[in-house]
Order: C-alpha cells, then structure tokens, then sequence
C-alpha cells in the first residue's frame, strides 16, 4: 500500500501540542475525569519543554502509516476515564494511587502506553474498517484489510507488538470464532449482521475489541441492546465487584430489549455461555470469566487487571453451541512446555508457533502467510495432546441473530479506563 509523508503546512502546530498534553496531564495532574484536558494554566507552563509531533504529519486513507510517527515521545491517547464510586471513590484523589500509577507508567513493560497504542491502532483500523465494508466483499478481502491496516499501524515486530488474536468476522446466527480459512468462498450479504471481533497488540497487552455491522434497519434495536448492555457492564465493572454482578447488570439491560421481525416482536437475549474475560499479558483469556447473565459467581475484579467487556445479545435461544471449520487456535497458556509428540511434523509445527505466536491466538491464513502448508494432521495432534486449543465458530438456532459490541477496560488504581473507546461506540 502507498506511503505518503505529506505535510500540510496550513495545520497549526499549537492544536498537535495540545492533543498531546491531554495525555500527559492525566496521568501527571489530576484524573482527566471529564476528558476535556486540564486547566489552561498548567499547559502553557509545559508547551516549552515538549517535544513536538512531526508538523502536519497526515495518517493515509486507508490508514498505513505507522503510528509511533505521530507519537514520537511515545505517549498515546487515554481512553474514556470513569470514575470509581462508593468505598472506593477515595481513589480518584489519593495520593498513594497516584504515586503507583506513576510508577507503572516509568516501567516500560508496565505502562499504559503499551495497550493505548493497541488502542490507537484499533480505532483508526477500525474507523476505516466501518465505513469501508460493504455487502458484496468476500470475508477474505474484509479479513485481509484489516489484518494489514492492523499489521502496518502498530507496525508489527515479531512477538513485540501485531495483531492479537485472528479477525473474527462472524455473520447473523454465529456470534463469534468464525474467520475465513483459505478458499473461502463466502460473500457478504445486504441482510447479513456481521461482527467484527479485531485484535491488537503491544508487548503482549492485548487490546480486545468488537462491533457490529448491518445494512438493514431491521436489527439496528439489537446492535442498540447489545450497545448499551456493554456499556452497562463497563459502568458496573470496578474494584472489588463481584463478576456474578456485572454479569446481571448486563442482562438486565440487553433484556428490556425487543426486536421487531417482520411485524413480529422478538425478545433480545443475553447469551448465556459467552463472556467476557480478564486479559493477562500474551493471554487472551486471562483466567476470569465474566458471564452475560445473572449468576453467583463471587469472585472479585481487582486492581491492575485488564478486562475485555464483550455481550452479545441473540434473537435466538440464546445460548451457542460449536458449528462449521474451525480457524482459531491458541497455544494452551499454562500447557506442558515440553509435551511428548510422536508426529515429526507436529514438533516443527510447534516451533513455528512458539516463535510466531506464543500464545497468542492465530488462524489458519496466519500459517499459511508464513509459508506452512499441509499442516492440518500436525495441528490436530497438538490439538489433541493438549498442547493447542482450538476454537470452533459458535452459533445460535439457524434463522436467529446476534450482535456484539466489547471494550477492553484498566481498573486502574485511581480511575477505570475504558481504553478502547471511540466516537463510533
Ligand atoms: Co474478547
């Protein structure tokens, strides 16, 4: 794809070094609560010592230009800050909080610059993505493009920083784990509601985040229940919540929702066996579940942890079960390091994915564009050893419809972030 460094020279270069102050201010002032930046007073005092972005330096359409160019002092955007409540209000002031923060930000594999470029990189893949993807386009074409505006935007360096896990482009019934494996042949449809589920990631912190597109007015109430019971379960979620909540919260949301099918009213569903998930570093599913429905599982958020909050909300039964050709796989997190493999071509297999993945998910296209070929049998094996996890697409009752929107959120010590977050959703 073509590169181009142009300037605009009509840009004024104040409006870039303000940009970049927003950032900063959060993190060495108060909470940037609001998002609007702080005072006046305290920017003016910095401009002097900061470093500038390149003048005029303008992103290509599609996007193409690696992101760190527009960040050169390495610090990127915070996301949507939300404030704790109740016992833990205090956090958003103290002192000891803050002093905490400032040290996680000074440690390079700590700081939250990693996941806000995963984040920067998603919004701007993505912002492309949403008004790019047309009916008519193959699944490969839609995969392929975001995979390369993702590959070329956090510009991809071994397991330092790429693409997180595979582009799940799941379509109507399916809600999630479909992604074309090559020769796929399937075509986007006007009816369809597709769900875009990309990954990005930064020295393993992974930045987790879904939506979902239609072209036809009938299921825009569902994208909106499923909308709004996510950014339920984001305002539930904290310090200390227990995960059986949020998981009410969400359903309590997604089901004061109705759909209206061919003058016929339809309930929305939470899906009852999805959820969203902790995120630990090179670990998609980082060991703690969050259900989209009410349950007693008491179990605690806790401070420092990363949670992908995703819902999906079905016209269906409302619960999934696997079906079709598997593409996503994972090697197991906490599996044996040096498993007994009788296949000769699994061992090599499995070297090619310790070095290119970890354990970070692929599919099958990722293989392929690696040079592996007739490596299914191999993979199997190392599925069947327990060595690598395979994910099936899931789906509802053939005719229904699902749809998904998920934000990756930081219980930071003094405030929530919702790092992911756009204008889009
Ligand atoms: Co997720």
């Amino acid at each position: 794809m073509a590169i181009t460094d142009k300037f605009q020279e009509d840009i004024p270069d104040v409006v870039e070094v303000e940009d970049h102050d927003e950032n900063e201010e959060a993190e060495e002032g108060a909470p940037d609560v609001t998002g609007t930046g702080g005072d006046g007073k305290k920017k003016k005092k910095k401009k002097k010592t900061k470093k500038k972005k390149p003048v005029g330096l303008v992103q290509t359409d599609p996007p193409r230009i690696g992101l760190s160019k527009f960040f050169p002092d390495g610090h990127y955007p915070v996301g949507e800050i939300q404030e704790y409540t109740d016992d833990n209000a205090y956090r958003t002031t103290s002192e000891e909080k803050r002093y905490q923060e400032r040290m996680i930000l000074e440690d390079p594999e700590e700081t939250y610059d990693n996941i806000r470029r995963a984040a920067e990189v998603h919004r701007l893949v993505r912002r492309h993505a949403r008004q790019w993807i047309k009916p008519g386009m193959s699944m490969t074409s839609i995969a392929e493009t975001i995979e390369e505006g993702t590959r070329t935007l956090v510009e991809e360096n071994g397991l330092e920083s790429g693409i997180g896990f595979p582009t799940g482009l799941s379509l109507n019934n399916c809600a999630a784990h479909y992604s074309p494996n090559a020769g796929d042949t399937l075509v986007l449809s006007h009816g369809d509601v597709l769900k875009v589920d990309f990954g990005v990631h930064v020295k393993g912190r992974i930045l987790d985040s879904a939506f979902t597109l239609t072209w036809e007015p009938t299921y825009n109430k569902l994208l909106e229940a499923v909308k709004a019971s996510t950014n339920a379960g984001i305002r539930a979620a904290g310090i200390d919540v227990r995960l059986g909540d949020v998981g009410a919260a969400i359903q309590e949301v997604m089901e004061s929702y109705e759909v209206e099918v061919g003058s016929k009213m339809i309930p929305v569903k939470s899906i009852e066996n999805l959820s969203g998930h902790s995120i630990g570093p090179y670990q998609i599913h980082g060991g703690k579940s969050v259900l989209l429905v009410k349950n007693r599982d008491q179990t605690k958020m806790e401070e420092g942890e990363y949670y992908a909050i995703e819902t999906f909300g079905s016209t269906g039964r409302g619960t999934v079960i696997e079906e079709g050709d598997c593409s996503h796989y994972a090697k197991i997190f906490d599996g044996p390091t040096n498993p007994p493999l009788r296949l000769t071509s699994a061992k090599s297999l499995l070297k090619t994915i310790n070095k290119n993945f970890g354990t970070l998910p692929f599919c099958r296209r990722y293989l392929d564009r690696i040079g592996e070929s007739k490596y299914l049998l191999a993979l199997n094996h190392l599925v069947s050893q327990g060595v690598v996890q395979d994910y099936l697409p899931l789906c509802d009752i053939r005719g229904s419809m699902t749809a998904q929107f998920e934000h990756t959120i930081l219980l930071r010590p003094t405030v929530k972030e919702v790092v992911s977050r756009g204008d889009d959703y």
